[in-house]
């Protein structure tokens, strides 16, 4: 079997040359695939394999800005329209640094498989730019959204591609980018999700994706008779996925003892509680990414350079960005005696980190799984679009928590190992796998 993979991802990476979070992601998603397309010929026959690791279209374009200054910025803006085989492109926009193509087409792969597990009709798609917002001003940010929407406009709608925040896209971004495309199309529709509220956003959808992560932990929790209530929580990151987690963390009877940053990560032994969590969200807009602002307000502990995961904690939930949990921090969490690893993030634990995490037989869940609820209120708020309608606090939090549960329903159907233990990483990429290939069997060579 590992053969197999082996040969594939030769191929994956020959065609794919130079980008290494793309092929981890690959890699991930085919070694758990591989006992179902040889079990199920038809996969291999109509080559679903090879067609589900190639985007349907990929857009590059430039993005030219005037700063404060006065002087000329270049970005470079893409979208990766992966796969609509269930439904309209769907998936965020990332504005950070770092940002590439690789990095987008791992993230664009992941959504394809987790839109699947939601139980809604979302195709996956990814996109963004290398444009960094730290130390921007707000003029400049809405300079830059106006520019790299006036080109991906052409690409996207509701009813084709619906792009929604990421990292260095919140509210304020979406609501620039919305701004632009229908100043241009001459059209009010819901093209982006994470709206503010009074211009069709949801409800809940700033904190869907934290929430959804807590009640997928809490779901795994209850399979072993647990819950997080008086347990101890490590979390890392502190922008809207880690504020979401602790907020929902912490009405659950947790303490919450860490968050961290670019810079390190903070100890607050007493639990990040009431105006520590708003005062996240400060710290959040004011785009100056240092944790260590908290630790200044509220005279705890700050490690410059450190991640939180050197503390001993029962559950593990990394919020900040792909690769962040590597080896060795894994050995920590597992010699700390963590119960479970819950992923808020997109892939931030290494394939190395995850392998002792399954070998251990922890409680592990994979962001595509565990972090869905974010696009699944996303999705909630297309359905409210479409209907001219709001629904309260209430049902939205409902709903979200219904597709939790179904998601983790769907990781132990298909991830339960002969022993009882439920790998959900098999579980997650086999059920959306399921659901995505046979879809396109069912639409033809297209
Ligand atoms: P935000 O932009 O709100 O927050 C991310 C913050 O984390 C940034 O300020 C960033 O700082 C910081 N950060 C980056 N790298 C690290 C690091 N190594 N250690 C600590 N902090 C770091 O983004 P989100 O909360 O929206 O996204 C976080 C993760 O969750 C990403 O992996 C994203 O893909 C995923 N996610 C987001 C969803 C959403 O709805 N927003 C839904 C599902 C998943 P800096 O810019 O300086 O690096
Ligand atoms: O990674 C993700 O699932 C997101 N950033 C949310 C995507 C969305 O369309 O809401």
């Amino acid at each position: 079997m590992s053969s197999a993979v082996d040969a594939f991802m030769e191929q994956v990476k020959t065609k794919n040359p130079g980008q290494p979070e793309f092929h981890q992601a690959v890699f991930e998603v085919v070694s758990s695939l591989m006992p179902v397309i040889e079990k199920n010929p038809k996969y291999d026959e109509y080559k679903i394999l090879e067609r589900i690791v190639e985007p349907e279209r990929v857009i590059m374009f430039r993005v030219n800005w005037v700063d404060d200054k006065g002087e000329i910025q270049v970005n470079r803006g893409y979208r990766v329209q992966f796969n609509s085989a269930i439904g309209p492109y769907k998936g965020g926009l990332r504005f950070h640094r770092s940002v590439n193509l690789s990095i987008l087409k791992f993230l664009g792969f992941e959504q394809i498989f987790k839109n699947a597990l939601t139980t809604l009709p979302m195709g996956g798609g990814k996109g963004g730019s290398d444009f960094d917002p730290k130390g921007k001003s707000d003029n400049e940010v809405m300079k830059f959204c106006q520019s790299f929407m006036t080109e991906l406009l052409k690409y996207i709608g509701p009813n084709t591609d619906v792009p929604a925040g990421d990292i260095g896209v919140g509210g304020r971004e979406i609501g620039y980018l919305f701004g632009q495309y229908k100043r241009i199309r001459g059209e009010f529709t819901g093209v982006l999700t994470g709206k503010g509220r009074n211009w069709g956003g949801s409800i809940v959808r700033p904190e869907a994706t934290g929430f959804g992560v807590i009640y997928f932990t809490e779901e795994m929790l209850k399979s072993k008779g647990e819950s997080l209530d008086g347990k101890t929580v490590a979390i890392s990151g502190f922008g809207n996925v880690a504020w979401g987690a602790v907020t929902k963390a912490t009405a659950l009877g947790a303490n919450v003892v860490t968050i961290s940053g670019p810079d390190g990560y903070i100890y607050d032994k007493d639990g990040i509680k009431g105006e520590k969590i708003d005062y996240m969200l400060e710290m959040r807009a004011s785009r100056r990414d240092k944790v260590k602002d908290y630790a200044d307000k509220f005279g705890v502990e700050f490690f410059p350079g450190k991640r939180p995961w050197v503390v001993k904690a029962d559950v593990c939930v990394p919020c900040a960005t792909q690769n962040e949990l590597g080896k060795d921090d894994a050995e920590n969490i597992i010699k700390n005696g963590a119960i479970a690893v819950c992923e808020g993030a997109n892939m931030p634990c290494t394939p190395e980190a995850t392998e002792i995490f399954i070998n251990n037989k922890i409680l592990y869940a994979p962001g595509k799984a565990a972090n869905a609820g974010g696009v699944s209120v996303s999705g909630l708020e297309m359905t409210q679009n479409a209907m001219h309608i709001g629904w309260t606090a209430e049902e939205v939090d409902s709903k979200l928590h219904s597709i939790m549960q179904a998601i983790h329903a769907q990781c132990v159907e298909y991830g339960t190992e002969p022993d009882g233990y439920v790998n959900y990483v098999n579980g997650a990429n086999i059920a959306g796998f399921i659901k995505v290939a046979d879809s396109m069997i069912d639409q033809g060579v297209v």
